[in-house]
């Protein structure tokens, strides 16, 4: 179908056979598929000035994937695989940008997507069969197919503390930095937050600032990510072996280059145990929790990797105290999610850092002069916030989005998400979620989550075409059993355990303490979903052109209750 004309000022809707809202690698990548694999009209909306998602918002000093830059990319176009080169082993920030623009140029993508556009509203019209999408700005978009593309952790957490607005310095989110980055030079910065994005901000920032004080909640673990210039040998490897690193991102249950050892913690002798810690340790970054099979699901398997690893930090760390306050780590490793590093804890021996222990002297508000604990005050020239996301929900409920009846999706996940397959929500047709929760999305080298995610919608929805469907909609008892496998999964692991994190959504307050994301591996995920629709979409409701519905719900659904392949997960 040929779309209409768009006028940015008409309140009159364009009318497209596809919306998408986001234009990361999800959404470009679907945009690709739709229009260019299946011929449809398609409009991608992005809230952001261009296109990047993630990568676009999250420019923070040090941003770098911890996914290895031959696996954080797209496989699908073998061409475009061979011809990109990375430079180091984790890709930085801006070298992403540049690959994703360089997707874009490749396959003519931001001719149909529109920039600075964030949505406000989308209603379905069960008369018309249409989703009708509201920008901010007013702007009306019609389609019958709407996909979210929002990612799962673009949705800023600024933590409510007293006295914000008093600081007379500047403040930033570094998933909001700004674009003209931010001097530190001569400044005195307190940065809140030590996951993943604070361990990567604070050797950076250390480097320019005058002083840097690291405000420290929960411990964290970090293997050191041993980032380096790719060799020429391994960029031509790159280059020949498409397919086989495809099929090994493909066939482990976090979507990474590597595979995960088959041993088990206990069994090997406790000197050979350390050897094998010592070389994961040295490989360095995500590979760290391959070296054994079972230390996301034996407490006691766990309790060895910690060890090693407190031992690490208090091996690099000078001053016994901050030491002692860095490795007095309280959860299992890497049932939150693992952080990996350049010199972060090396960063502590800087005689510009000064590590606070909130745990024995917790922030009490914020004054116009820095940041007061109960026992001490700081003064600050900056407050970087590292404090993470309303992650997986977060933006999506953002939105006001309404199904059939004017069903509202915020009143439907009050009590935390519930999705067949992580793809759709019972009372919402034709909507599609990529990397909705429910799926393995966080747990997964992301790219390759989003490239199973938007191909299998590409097929749902050429399949409906190809056999007259007009609705396609997941049905509400297949829905309360993947909700069920999804936590039955979550539980074969020691994730859900740990108290404060934000898979559980317990990092903002007020949020369902729901564990969201699919833990059961990518590989189970991806054989379910291709079962699904290998049986006729299995579990959704496909309502045909003039007939009523023709539900597949329920059926032969038993297969989830297999025991969750749970390996070890991994974003
Ligand atoms: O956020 P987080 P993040 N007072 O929520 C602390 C991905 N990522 O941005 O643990 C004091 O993990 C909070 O403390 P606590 C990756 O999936 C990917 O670091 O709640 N502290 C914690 O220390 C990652 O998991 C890459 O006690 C407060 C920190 O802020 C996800 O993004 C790179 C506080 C938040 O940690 C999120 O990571 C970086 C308060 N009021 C990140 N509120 C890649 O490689 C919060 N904190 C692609």
């Amino acid at each position: 179908m040929k779309p209409e004309a768009s006028n940015p000022n008409s309140s009159a809707a364009s009318r497209f056979d596809a919306i998408i809202i986001g234009a990361g690698f999800s959404g470009l990548y679907q945009l690709h598929c739709l229009r260019d694999r299946l011929g449809l009209s398609v409009k991608l909306v992005e809230a952001g000035d261009d296109l990047g998602g993630t990568w676009y918002w999250n420019r923070y000093p040090g941003a770098r994937c911890d996914s290895e830059s031959h696996s954080y990319c797209y496989f699908f176009s073998k061409a475009l695989y061979e011809e990109w080169e990375w430079s180091e082993r984790y890709p930085g920030a801006p070298e992403i940008l540049r690959y994703l623009d360089h997707v874009a140029i490749k396959f003519d993508l931001r001719r149909d997507i529109q920039f600075g556009t964030r949505v406000r509203s989308a209603h379905y019209d069960v008369a018309d069969n249409h989703w009708i999408v509201e920008a901010e700005s007013g702007q009306r978009f019609r389609a019958t197919y709407l996909i979210t593309a929002v990612g799962c952790i673009s949705s800023a957490n600024v933590p409510e503390i007293p006295g914000l607005d008093s600081f007379k310095g500047k403040w930033y989110h570094t998933g909001q930095w700004p674009h003209e980055g931010v001097d530190f030079a001569g400044k005195r910065v307190g940065q809140i937050g030590t996951g993943s994005t604070g361990i990567q901000a604070a050797p950076v920032i250390a480097q320019s600032a005058k002083h840097l004080t690291v405000f420290q909640r929960t411990a964290n673990y970090s293997v050191p990510a041993r980032n380096a210039p790719l060799s020429a040998e391994f960029k031509q490897y790159i280059r020949e072996h498409h397919d086989e690193i495809q099929e090994v991102v493909e066939s482990t249950p976090n979507g990474h280059p590597f595979r995960i050892s088959e041993t088990r913690v206990f069994d090997l002798h406790p000197a050979e145990r350390q050897k094998a810690y010592e070389a994961a340790w040295e490989k360095g970054g995500l590979q760290f929790r391959a070296a054994f099979q079972d230390l996301l699901t034996d407490k006691a398997a766990n309790d060895t990797a910690a060890a090693f690893l407190k031992s690490k930090i208090r091996e690099i760390v000078n001053d016994p105290e901050t030491a002692k306050s860095l490795a007095d780590i309280d959860h299992p490793y890497a049932a939150k999610r693992p952080p990996i590093d350049t010199n972060y804890f090396e960063t502590f021996n800087r005689s510009n850092v000064t590590l606070v222990n909130l745990r024995k002297d917790p922030i009490e508000r914020i004054t116009p002069n820095g940041i007061k604990t109960r026992d001490n005050e700081y003064e600050l020239d900056v407050i970087v916030f590292a404090t993470g996301f309303d992650a997986l929900t977060g933006t999506l409920l953002k939105i006001d989005i309404r199904g059939r009846d004017g069903l509202c999706l915020r009143d439907v996940w009050k009590a935390g998400p519930r999705t067949y397959l992580g793809l759709q929500v019972p009372g919402f047709p034709n909507l599609f979620t990529v990397t909705g929760p429910g799926s393995p999305s966080v747990l997964c080298n992301m790219p390759v989550s989003i490239e199973q995610h938007v191909e299998w919608i590409t097929e749902c929805i050429a399949y409906m075409r190809d056999n007259g469907i007009e609705r396609c909609e997941a049905a509400p008892e297949a829905t309360e059993k993947w909700v069920e496998h999804v936590n039955e999964a979550a539980n074969a692991t020691l994730l859900p355990r740990v108290r404060h994190s934000w898979y559980l959504g317990a990092n903002i307050p007020g949020k369902p303490r729901v564990f969201m994301p699919y833990a059961g591996g990518m590989t189970r995920y991806r054989a379910i979903c291709n079962d699904v629709a290998a049986k006729g979409y299995e579990g959704f409701v496909l309502t045909r052109s003039g007939q009523g519905a023709d539900a597949k719900a329920g059926t032969a659904l038993n297969d989830f209750e297999a025991a969750a392949d749970i390996s070890t997960p991994g974003v």
